[in-house]
């Protein structure tokens, strides 16, 4: 009888790989013997005990697991900037009124009912959802080239893309951006991908290291897969410029590589919709294909209600029919179908000309107020004469700030200050307001004052 060697990659399918990656990941840190032991006989707890009982306590996420550690302070100063979840000015979340009004409707229609959704969920949904990140006038759409399937935020629809391209994509490595979103490499890893970095960030200029990056995806295998931040890069803060993406189009088209966008903050970087999705639409415009991740997590404050979409564009229509059928082969044994409340949401918004310029009046706002918010904080110090260059604070975009300070300051802030923020010491500019800057900026001066 064969048996699989799931530690090598090169050769193996992507169910192999799947399961070769989830053994390393269950099996790291602990006895590789204990575990076969386990796998072996099942049922055998010994002596009355569990079967679980061998199993070592999980770290807590890293950022999620920041609100966890925020929610047990009972200290009223308390200031979560960990998840990047808006915040009002007086520090509450925000439920946008577009959604309430959309949610007014979908409860008075007495037509609406509860059954499932198609595999690609909402068909209303995603042809909308397509629509506002490729642009209305988009010829790929026209052409009917781009199949949409909804999915479960922006996470599901990255999960199912990688899946997809694991199964039936040629290269089976991607390259992440060098920092990125720390759940990036854990997906793509158990779609069945493995997963390279690409410079992308430089700690000395806190800017881009456009250098870097040209050269690793230069390096690239032909026909590699590579995840783009389309805007407000997380955790960085820092975007190419348009200049910079059309040179980063042209050597990856030049090597057939394939772009997989991640759009999790459209409309929330610049505060237009349109701008925010321009270095997608340049990869449109040149006829070639890529895939695009979608959340409506922030821009329309949907955390919670898990919605999002995974668009592929692809040269022809016969083509991306052929897709669609086999992106529904991976979503059917994952979840069968996707949520039906939050996608309607959605649709009823995009759909009302008045409820979309209304919400893209809220996302304006909120984008001017995380804007606001970096005004403030860059003032703050400034007045405060804390040492050091802060123009970073106001140059770089989204939700987030990269402040340069090291885990054990961050720690420090925690400890002191009860401010809480991610280990790399980002910021998450939303969670701010102007009543808790002068905190924020007192914490900062004093940790960088103390050389830690
Ligand atoms: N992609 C990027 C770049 C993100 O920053 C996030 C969320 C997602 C995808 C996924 O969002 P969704 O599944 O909710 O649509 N990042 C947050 C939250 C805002 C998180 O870590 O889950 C963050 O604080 O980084």
């Amino acid at each position: 009888m064969k048996t699989n060697d799931f530690s090598s990659s090169s050769s193996s399918s992507p169910s192999d790989r799947r399961i070769g990656a989830l053994l390393r990941h269950l099996t790291a840190g602990t006895d590789a013997d204990r575990v076969s032991s386990v796998f072996a006989s099942p049922t055998s707890g010994g002596a009355g005990g569990s079967v679980f009982a061998h199993l070592v306590q999980a770290p807590e996420d890293a950022i999620l697991g920041v609100t966890i550690a925020y929610n047990k302070d009972p200290s009223p100063i308390k200031l979560n900037l960990g998840v990047g979840a808006y915040r009002t000015e007086e520090g509450k979340p925000l439920v946008l009124n577009v959604v309430r009004k959309a949610e007014q409707q979908l409860i008075n229609d007495r037509s609406r009912i509860k059954e499932y959704l198609p595999i690609v969920g909402l068909v209303e949904f995603n042809k909308l959802s397509a629509k506002l990140i490729l642009g209305a006038d988009s010829p790929a759409i026209r052409e009917n080239r781009v199949t949409t399937v909804e999915c479960l935020s922006g996470t599901g629809s990255l999960r199912v893309g990688g899946e997809f391209l694991a199964r039936h994509y040629h290269q089976k490595t991607i390259y992440i951006p060098q920092p990125t979103w720390g759940n990036h490499p854990k997906i793509f890893t158990l779609a069945g991908l493995s997963v390279k970095t690409y410079r992308y960030y430089d700690p000395s200029t806190r800017g881009l290291n456009f250098q870097g990056l040209l050269e690793d995806l230069g390096a690239a295998p032909q026909g590699s897969i590579v995840l783009l931040h389309a805007c407000a890069h997380n955790p960085t803060g820092v975007d190419p410029t348009l200049e910079q993406w059309e040179q980063i189009r042209k050597l990856m088209r030049s090597k057939g590589l394939m772009p997989f966008f991640d759009s999790a903050y459209q409309g929330f970087a610049s505060g237009s919709l349109d701008t925010d999705a321009k270095p997608i639409r340049m990869f449109v415009a040149d006829g070639g294909e890529l895939l695009v991740a979608q959340s409506y997590a922030k821009n329309m404050g949907l955390y919670g209600e898990r919605v999002g979409a995974l668009s592929i564009v692809c040269k022809a229509a016969d083509v991306a029919g052929r897709v669609e059928s086999q992106l529904k082969l991976v979503i059917r044994p994952m979840y069968s179908n996707p949520p039906i409340h939050g996608a309607s949401i959605v649709a009823v918004i995009l759909r009302d000309k008045n409820l979309f310029n209304e919400w893209t009046l809220e996302l304006k706002a909120m984008a001017d107020r995380i804007i606001s918010m970096r005004k403030q904080l860059f003032e703050a110090l400034r007045a405060r004469g804390t040492p050091g260059d802060w123009t970073h604070i106001i140059k770089q975009i989204g939700m987030f700030t990269f402040t340069g300070l090291n885990p054990a300051q961050v720690s420090y802030m925690t400890k002191e200050y009860h401010i809480y923020m991610t280990s790399d010491g980002r910021i998450s500019m939303a969670g701010l307001s102007s009543k808790t800057v002068p905190h924020l900026a007192d914490a900062i001066h004093a940790v960088v004052t103390k050389a830690l």
